[in-house]
């Protein structure tokens, strides 16, 4: 929770990047009276009209690239996430001294409500919604939103009510939020991802644990017991920690057989039945934990998380069981961008696995996904810009390896190679960026041409 002022009127704030986030500040700014340059490296005409109503309501723009001196001259830079932080004019800016915050930070200045924070490489998605679903069953208003769906600034410039925040943070979010201090903060696991951004690994490891960094001793810290990352940093958290696991006994939330134990201290301690959950996989485990353990701490009865475990099913793109065709399962996991969500979807399947992977690289080690897949069998089938590395990394490591040019043709080889009792999943490990504008028309892509397989 925190205050500031949104802007004096006589101040000059400038925008950077006019995606959904820095379209929202600028409309915020703009109907608080407060003078706004927005820049974007794209012109005019690749906004299809999106900047129209920014200007009725008195926004500049610089569009077509970045002008340095508006950098340079502005009190405030307000930063979009997908911003790299090294481009010439933000290193301009910061010379002089000017203060550059991210559209989450500059948003959560605004409001005065408790908050969870979410982080992690994967999971976040889901376990963000679990959480705001156990509070809506307990009778309150959460918002739930930040790296998914609607960003805080477009909550607030829409007059949104809420007793409670549920943010889904990323990394990109958290390196522009200097005082950001969420009441609960959770790092779900931690693999390597945006190493295309990040100067090494070390430094993106840094950027997730900087959600806890500004917490106060009675903030909590929900962090996982089970990843080696997370269990090294543990002893360097300013907040309470609350670790959950799937095997240590002492942990806070923990697996007991088919129910998981809350134990958190000053509460009563509860178990909550996982039979009926929704739910699966291991992964989900983690995220179930780690959401009754934030909700708990919020206050939040154990009937309505238990609820919750019970009714909430997951996400499109997200290890999404599409149609089973001619005894071939398929999934859609376009949601899959990095290897460690990958590897967690290959762990959900005890049968050979037929793996598209592709799209644009960012840069990591594949081999995490070939010591998944051995032992399980099944094949892989790379594709796009990163198709050549996956398939030189690959190839010996893995029982079959194929290199295509569009996910289309490695779709068809997967199909015609995969026997009944098979799966074939699309799990890109990359971003989508190469071929399509998101991983869900990615994934709308694949679904398409699994419906179109003839019966
Ligand atoms: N741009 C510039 N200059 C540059 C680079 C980009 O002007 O040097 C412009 C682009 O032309 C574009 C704009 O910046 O017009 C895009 O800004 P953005 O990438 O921050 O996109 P937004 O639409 O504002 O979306 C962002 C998040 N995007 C990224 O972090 C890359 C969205 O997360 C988030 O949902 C949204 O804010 C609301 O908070 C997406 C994402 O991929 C889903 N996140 C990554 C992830 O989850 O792994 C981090």
């Amino acid at each position: 929770m925190s205050a500031d002022n949104l802007g004096k009127s006589a101040e000059k704030v400038l925008v950077v990047g006019l995606g959904i986030s820095g379209r929202a500040v600028c409309a915020l700014l703009r109907a608080r009276g407060v003078k706004v340059v927005a820049t974007d490296i794209r012109d005019r005409a690749a906004f299809n009209g999106a900047l129209d109503s920014l200007e009725k309501a008195g926004c500049e723009f610089r569009l077509g690239g970045h002008l340095v001196e508006d950098f340079t001259s502005a009190d405030r830079i307000i930063v979009s996430p997908g911003i790299p932080l090294d481009i010439g004019p933000l290193e301009a800016a910061r010379l002089r001294g000017r203060e550059i915050i991210g559209e989450l930070e500059w948003a959560w200045r605004r409001v005065d409500l408790p908050v969870i924070g979410v982080t992690g490489t994967n999971g976040k998605t889901t376990t963000t919604a679990l959480i705001g679903k156990m509070i809506e069953l307990a009778g309150r208003k959460p918002f739930v939103g930040g790296n998914i769906g609607t960003p805080l600034s477009q909550w607030i410039a829409d007059g949104g009510k809420a007793d409670l925040l549920v943010l889904e943070i990323s990394s990109f979010q958290l390196d522009t939020a200097p005082r950001f201090r969420p009441d609960a903060a959770i790092v779900l696991n931690i693999t390597e991802d945006h190493l295309d951004r990040y100067k090494d690994y070390e430094a993106y490891i840094d950027s997730k644990f900087s959600i806890f960094g500004r917490q106060r001793p009675e903030d909590y810290a929900i962090v996982n017991g089970d990843d080696p990352l997370c269990q090294e940093r543990i002893s360097q958290i300013p907040g309470k920690v609350l670790v959950f696991s799937t095997s240590e006994p002492s942990a806070n939330a923990r697996v007991v057989g088919d129910s998981v134990r809350v134990a958190i201290p000053g509460r009563e301690t509860f178990e909550l039945d996982l039979s009926g959950a929704k739910l699966k996989g291991a992964h989900n485990l983690e995220n179930i934990m780690a959401a009754a353990l934030a909700a708990s701490v919020m206050g939040v009865p154990r009937s309505s998380i238990q609820e919750a475990v019970n009714t909430f099913g997951g996400f499109a793109h997200r290890v999404e069981w599409v149609r089973t065709w001619r005894g071939i399962d398929f999934y859609d996991d376009s949601k899959g961008t990095n290897t460690g969500a990958v590897v967690k979807a290959l762990e959900g399947f005890d049968r050979p696995v037929n793996l598209l992977l592709g799209g644009r690289d960012k840069l990591g080690s594949y081999d995490p996904i070939a010591r998944a897949l051995e032992g399980r069998g099944g094949a892989v089938f790379a594709y796009g810009e990163a198709g050549p590395r996956i398939y030189e990394q690959l190839r010996r490591k893995v029982r079959t390896a194929r290199l295509f040019p569009d996910l289309g043709q490695a779709f068809a080889e997967a199909v015609l190679l995969a026997s009944p009792g098979e799966v074939v999943l699309l799990s890109p490990a990359c971003s989508s960026f190469d071929q399509y504008e998101s991983y869900s028309q990615r994934g709308d892509h694949f679904k398409k041409l699994v419906a179109e397989l003839e019966d």
